[in-house]
């Protein structure tokens, strides 16, 4: 069997390619690396190793192949995804199960033997005409207990290359793996291009093998539905999680910087397009990742890495004011990937929200495009998608944390989830204690939709732990296992829920775009002892004296009372509406909710109801006091 194995890799492998996998001296990964060159048919197959000129070859390829552009500054570049083909798709991901077995109600999955006998019908011969890269990587940081290595095999030097900026590089890590151990692969075909696009939308196909730990895509360049290692891997990395005791969550990792040099670390989970990324740059604090992390219990405290080293991060809004550390980057020489930006006459990206005039033409993802331009329904094509992107290494912003490969990660003190909610919770409450703060907080979050996934826009969608969209495990199965997480953890990081996004009567934002740093502050403090609180309810809410001076200091404003209450008035409607719509999506969705969720619930409605049977709807905090 190796002999044929050995034969196919030995037929296609570029020069230097065949013997870069054979010093791996790993037969499983040989195997699999001539399995799909045989199936997908690449004309030719290129091995990556960490080297330098490695990674300069797939660059070049991509610009070569026209999958990237050459912008004005050395070092960017752009790529165009599809018309249709500019975020996730939730309705083609599916978990491949055994005849009978589901994951939840809204986790799409299908049978395995049907699912694979599909997947592999539209990848036959799919990489014919184009090039297989074979690429090694480390997820989490280098030779440490958080680390899984994985494979990517894909014929788009676009994902490739966005794939060696996001995540560190693990061909010396297989180099040095035991022969037995497990890793992570992924499968991803463009299918057939037109224009330098996947054509065959209907056949994109993103499927999730748990068994195997194999993720197949096809037909699909957008990175969150292409980039193995970044959503794909986490759905598998959730899985093994629970059942090694561990945590994956869609959390960044950043630390707070407080009084005396203090830095205490935090993580937060947000859903899509929510502030995730803008929380953990802001200026001042420091940065261990955006997006993912790993949470494991190390000598009775939790500690937590970034498992990528690298940034997809949403471009619209970033400028010179809002996101400074970011918006540098990007005007910066150095390896930036744009994609599905606006390119001007000058060469120039330009996204919503960037600093400077709104150009009136230039090149997008709808081809030409110039200021007023519509599709066929007449929907305006703005200039820069929503969605649009940019792929930046971490190490090239100043605010990077001195403990972003720290093998050991960095240990966690507070714990955020946040969401799109216009009307029930207040800007940032702590929760009375770890289970209470998983159960009422994390377990409930709901968030209106954006554009980063398919589909409609401000809609209200339930989202536990901003994690809905990735888990790979039954609900009610993850809340325990978060639930259970502390137990043994002397002092559990505490937990807060945060909203920024808080709508008066009129549709305006009630909180200012920076405010987000002031609370922040306070939960720093708070962790610290250092801030009071006043018990509501739902939780513990500041004190105003507190933010008072916060809002001085940190943003150099000044703090009304009235604005105080206007915030912090607990609405108690909306409060109460919300905990019966998450009631009934789990007596109704989840099978396995468990017990523990409804009783946090019930007897958080009843707090709820006693006060509103004193003091009214809508009750200001100091009525609590
Ligand atoms: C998100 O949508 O949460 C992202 C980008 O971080 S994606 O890779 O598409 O998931
Ligand atoms: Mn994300």
């Amino acid at each position: 069997m190796r002999k044929k194995y050995l034969n196919i890799l030995k037929e296609k492998c570029t020069r230097g390619s065949f013997e870069k996998l054979i010093n791996l001296k790993n037969p499983k990964v040989e195997e699999f690396v001539a399995s799909y060159t045989q199936h997908c048919n690449p004309d030719s197959v290129f091995i990556r190793s960490d080297s330098k000129d490695d990674a300069e070859y797939i660059r070049n390829r991509a610009i070569q192949l026209g999958e990237e552009k050459k912008l004005r500054i050395s070092g960017h570049t752009v790529h165009f995804d599809g018309l249709h083909d500019q975020a996730r798709d939730k309705a083609k991901t599916c978990y491949l199960l055994p005849e009978g077995e589901t994951i939840g109600s809204d986790i799409k999955s299908i049978e395995r033997g049907k699912g694979l006998r599909e997947i592999h019908k539209i990848l036959k011969s799919s990489m014919k005409g184009r090039q297989m890269y074979v690429c090694f990587f480390c997820l989490g940081p280098i030779k440490s207990p958080f680390s899984i290595l994985a494979i990517q095999l894909t014929d788009s030097s676009y994902v490739a290359h966005s794939e060696h900026i996001l995540i560190r590089d693990g061909y010396k890590q297989f180099k040095n793996m035991q022969n037995q151990e497990e890793f992570f692969r992924f499968v991803h075909s463009a299918g057939v291009l037109e224009n330098n696009v996947s054509k065959d939308i209907d056949k994109r196909r993103i499927y999730i093998d748990l068994d195997e730990n194999i993720v197949y895509t096809v037909n699909t360049q957008y990175a969150g539905n292409t980039i193995g290692l970044k959503k794909l891997a986490m759905r598998l990395a959730i899985k093994k999680a629970s059942v090694e005791g561990w945590l994956t969550e869609h959390m960044f990792t950043m630390g707070v910087h407080g009084p005396n040099k203090r830095v205490t670390y935090f993580s937060g989970s947000f859903p899509s397009a929510c502030g995730k990324t803008s929380t953990c740059m802001l200026e001042g604090e420091t940065v261990v990742g955006d997006d993912i992390a790993y949470l494991r219990k190390i000598d009775g405290k939790i500690r937590a890495v970034n498992v990528e080293r690298g940034i997809f991060g949403i471009i619209k809004d970033v400028n010179s004011k809002g996101d400074p550390s970011i918006y540098q980057a990007l005007i910066t020489p150095g390896e930036v990937i744009f994609s599905n930006v606006l390119v001007t006459d000058e060469n120039q990206p330009y996204w919503i929200g960037k600093d400077g005039e709104v150009p009136i033409k230039g090149i997008n993802y709808s081809g030409q495009w110039h200021i007023d331009k519509t599709d066929d329904s007449n929907v305006e094509i703005t200039p820069s998608h929503k969605n649009a992107r940019y792929t930046i290494r971490l190490s090239t912003l100043k605010n990077v944390d001195s403990h972003f490969n720290n093998p050991d990660g960095v240990e966690i003190k507070g714990i955020i989830y946040g969401g799109r909610d216009s009307d029930t919770s207040v800007p940032v409450e702590q929760s009375f204690d770890w289970v209470h703060g998983i159960l009422t907080k994390g377990a409930t979050i709901e968030s209106e939709t954006t554009s980063a996934t398919l589909g409609e826009e401000g809609v209200r969608k339930f989202n536990l732990m901003a994690n809905l969209d990735f888990l790979s495990i039954p609900l009610g199965k993850y809340i325990m296992n978060n639930v259970k997480f502390a137990e043994g953890v002397k002092s559990p990081p505490v937990i807060f829920s945060v909203n920024y996004f808080l709508k008066d009567k009129q549709g305006n934002y009630i909180s200012g775009m920076k405010d987000k740093h002031v609370w922040l502050k306070w939960m720093e403090l708070r962790i610290n002892g250092d801030a009071g609180a006043i018990k509501t309810p739902t939780g513990y809410v500041p004190v105003y004296e507190d933010l008072k001076k916060l809002f001085k200091r940190v943003l150099h404003k000044d703090y009304s009372f009235e604005d105080y209450v206007n915030e912090f008035t607990l609405r108690v409607p909306e409060n109460l509406a919300k905990i019966e719509r998450i009631v009934k999506i789990y007596k109704t969705k989840v099978p396995d909710a468990p017990d523990i969720l409804f009783k946090a619930l019930t007897e958080q409605e009843k707090r709820l109801k006693d006060v509103q049977a004193k003091h009214g709807e809508y009750i200001s905090p100091e009525k609590f006091l």
